[in-house]
């Protein structure tokens, strides 16, 4: 009989012949960090009520967080609506942990980014650096919460790393914290 079709000696099988399945149990998980439209300029203008920090400085604290829990980060910024739509899909479709979402302006007219959130099955949490419910009444209106699983808002760009603590108790990961 050709070896491994076996099923009566159990003992036959090789070190390595559940590479595959372990490896799939250990796999990184990754978190999707999206900032929409004028991120780029996080630390450049009105500090009052955005801090100092750079865009460039939420990514290393999302780098640093995500690594504590053992996940992955693909960390990105666009100006344009449809690639924030392309970008959930995207992290639907790779099965991502989670994705920590700060949609800029976005927040109060897409119902696109709505959704997206919608039609994928990976826990979005919508998260702003600023409390806007305590800013312009019309930015207390979200399109995007009517789809988020949570929401983070007012803690500074601190809100990132909440939102990615956030993921990695949804999603079990065993934390270094
Ligand atoms: O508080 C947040 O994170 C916001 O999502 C930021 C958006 C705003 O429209 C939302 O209502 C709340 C603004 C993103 C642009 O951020 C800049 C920061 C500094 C300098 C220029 C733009």
């Amino acid at each position: 009989m050709a070896a491994g079709l076996s099923l009566s000696r159990p003992s036959a099988y090789k070190a390595g012949d559940f590479k595959g399945a372990a490896m799939a149990k250990s796999a990184t998980k990754t978190v999707y960090v999206l900032n929409g439209p004028n991120l780029n300029l996080l630390g450049t203008r009105e500090p009052q009520i955005y801090g100092h920090s750079t865009l460039k400085d939420v990514e290393k604290l999302c780098r640093k967080t995500a690594e504590m829990h053992g996940l992955g980060v693909e960390f990105r910024q666009s100006n344009h609506e449809g690639m924030i739509v392309d970008w959930l899909q995207e992290a639907g479709a790779n099965k991502a942990a989670g994705v920590v979402l700060n949609p800029g302006g976005l927040t109060h007219t897409s119902v696109a980014i709505h959704d997206a959130m919608k039609a994928i099955s990976v826990p979005v949490i919508e998260t702003h650096i600023s409390n806007i419910h305590a800013r312009e009444p019309w930015r207390r209106h979200s399109y995007v919460s009517f789809a988020a699983k949570a929401i983070v808002c007012g803690f500074g760009i601190n809100g990132y790393a909440l939102a990615i603590d956030g993921i990695a108790a949804m999603s079990g990961k065993k934390s270094k914290r």
